[in-house]
């Protein structure tokens, strides 16, 4: 009865994101924005979270490209705030002063340059869009900016824009102190200040203009579309008449009529007024449930067992496939911020960090994004960390540190590079390698061992139990010996890891202690002897 009513919700949803596509298609919109126009049969994302460009340019070359990796997410490129206090944190990126595109993480020429490298490889630039608001009220007045641009946070002005008071939405709010009070008023939640920054009027014709030219100069360096951020504080209809203004893809690498991927920032864990439903027919949005019950299911919290995740996905009550973009964590719920809780699992606690990473890549559900952080000084008390304002590896200039390479691949300087590990590396290569592939061949012992095949191009087994697993699954994969590409990897004619023998029939024995440094194992149709 529960399997029928979660059938019947998501066809009913499924349905329902028809129609808007119909409807949309009738208006003559286009419902691409939800492609996220990777090259070459790639499918996963890479957040470098406050990378420099040239060390992105160079890391597309060496490492993205060459894994299969289908994009990166950067950081904001416009120009911000530069705080004292705290000092430089990471977050003053999400207060710009202007549309300038110099940032702590470089200029434009080095953006530029890094936007065709990485084109030039196959991998994909979508840019963080911070275009909800400008600089925090309390900002102040001055040249305190990435590249010295005057501004004035206390008149509202920022000449360089050019944006001055009216451009901004505090007439309309509501509320008594200006900001948002209660995210269960939706006009709060899109007319007031979040977390005091300064709300831009999106309702306005030459607001929607400026925020347009800015995505547009982007599209004409070449990226392929925006994480849009905070869009639950924006009107749907204001963004709607912002992406219509946009720019298709730069015909020099993507095919003519191609349009900008959008994947937007909605928080909906549920319990409040503003659904991502709302946004769904305007791009992709992430799916923030995913990470918080995937690290509930990994932790074993809550009662939870692996098992239960037999119909992962729209069965679990996420949006359909379609319309999601997914993680693990995020920058923000990794520290602390934004929402998920303490379920959020992190690079901090990495065996079961990889294998909650593996089990997504694995899943057909969603586009799928990979996090890639820095290191900060956690230091958590009462359940919250002091610093998680702590920005990248910097010197003291403030300037951000380079991301070094050690001889054995892992990054230096605090750079923790996630996205390197062995095991994740492969994985993303894995996802690759089973694309469209159906999710087949599910095995459980109702408990936390799990196995999944994705038809006969890939099959991964979990054992997320106090004790060993030791069975024998059907792998739908043809016969042969194949490497393991958790444990290792296929390298020329032999594997480095551990060996998995398929029989004819596609049967093949497994063996995961619950001691192994990763208990769980991955095989796929490019790791065969
Ligand atoms: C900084 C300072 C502030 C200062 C401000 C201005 O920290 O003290 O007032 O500057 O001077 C980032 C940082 C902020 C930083 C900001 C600007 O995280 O700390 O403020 O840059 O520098 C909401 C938004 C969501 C947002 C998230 C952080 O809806 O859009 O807060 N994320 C994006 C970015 C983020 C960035 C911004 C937006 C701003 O990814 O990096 O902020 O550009 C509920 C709501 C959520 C809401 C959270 C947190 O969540 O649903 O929508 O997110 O609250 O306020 C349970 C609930 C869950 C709830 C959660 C937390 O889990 O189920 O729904 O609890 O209460």
């Amino acid at each position: 009865m529960k399997l029928f009513g979660h059938i019947c919700m998501s066809l009913h949803r499924a349905e329902s994101s028809m129609r808007w596509a119909i409807l949309w298609a009738l208006l003559g919109l286009s419902v691409a924005q939800h492609d996220p126009h990777v090259r070459q049969g790639r499918t996963a994302i890479v957040h470098l979270f406050e990378w420099r460009w040239v060390d992105i340019a160079d890391e597309c070359e060496r490492f993205l490209g060459p894994n299969g990796f289908g994009g990166v997410q950067i950081s904001p490129p416009n120009e911000h705030i530069v705080l004292n206090n705290p000092w430089r944190p990471w977050w003053q990126r999400y207060q710009p002063v202007s549309y300038n595109l110099c940032s702590r993480s470089g200029n434009e020429s080095e953006l530029s340059d890094m936007i065709t490298r990485c084109n030039n490889v196959g991998v994909n630039i979508y840019v963080d869009a911070v275009i909800n608001h400008m600089c925090g009220g309390a900002g102040g007045e001055g040249t305190h900016s990435s590249c010295g641009t005057w501004f004035s946070a206390s008149t509202k002005n920022f000449p360089s824009v050019p944006y001055s008071s009216w451009d901004f939405n505090d007439h309309k709010c509501r509320t008594g102190s200006g900001e948002i009070e209660n995210y269960g008023d939706a006009y709060q939640v899109r007319d007031c200040r979040l977390v005091g920054l300064l709300d831009l009027a999106l309702e306005k014709n030459y607001v929607r203009d400026k925020v347009a030219e800015f995505m547009n100069k982007l599209i004409d360096l070449g990226v392929a579309g925006f994480r849009v951020d905070a869009c639950k504080h924006m009107w749907p209809g204001d963004l709607a008449a912002i992406y219509g203004r946009l720019h298709n893809l730069s015909n020099k690498w993507f095919p003519d009529g191609s349009r900008p991927f959008v994947y937007q920032e909605v928080i909906d864990l549920g319990g409040e007024s503003i659904t991502s439903g709302e946004y769904s027919h305007l791009g992709r949005v992430t799916e923030f449930k995913y990470g918080a019950k995937l690290g509930t299911v990994f932790r074993k919290w809550q009662g939870e067992k692996l098992y239960y995740t037999r119909n992962w996905g729209e069965g679990w009550g996420f949006m359909p496939t379609g319309n999601a973009v997914v993680f693990v964590d995020n920058h923000d719920n990794q520290r602390g911020h934004g929402a998920g809780g303490a379920s959020i699992i992190t690079f901090w606690d990495s065996r079961l960090y990889k294998m909650a990473v593996g089990y997504m890549l694995a899943h057909p559900y969603g586009v799928t994004r990979v996090m890639s952080s820095f290191r900060w000084n956690r230091h958590i008390v009462n359940g919250k960390d002091q610093n998680d304002w702590m920005g990248p590896p910097s010197h003291s200039d403030g300037s951000t540190k380079p991301v070094p390479i050690n001889p054995d691949q892992t990054c230096g300087d605090g750079w923790v590079c996630e996205h390197r590990w062995r095991q994740i590396k492969n994985m993303v290569i894995f996802r690759n390698v089973v694309n469209g592939q159906p999710h087949s061949n599910w095995w459980d012992n109702q408990g936390n061992q799990v196995a999944f095949g994705r038809g006969d191009r890939g099959f991964i087994v979990f054992n997320n139990d106090d004790w060993d697993l030791d069975v024998t699954l059907n792998t739908g994969m043809p016969s042969g010996t194949y490497c393991d590409v958790i444990s290792g990897q296929k390298e020329g004619d032999r594997c480095t890891g551990k060996q998995i023998h398929v029989r004819g029939d596609g049967h093949a024995d497994f063996r995961i202690s619950n001691r192994d440094g990763d208990p769980f194992v991955a095989i796929h149709a490019e790791s065969k002897l």
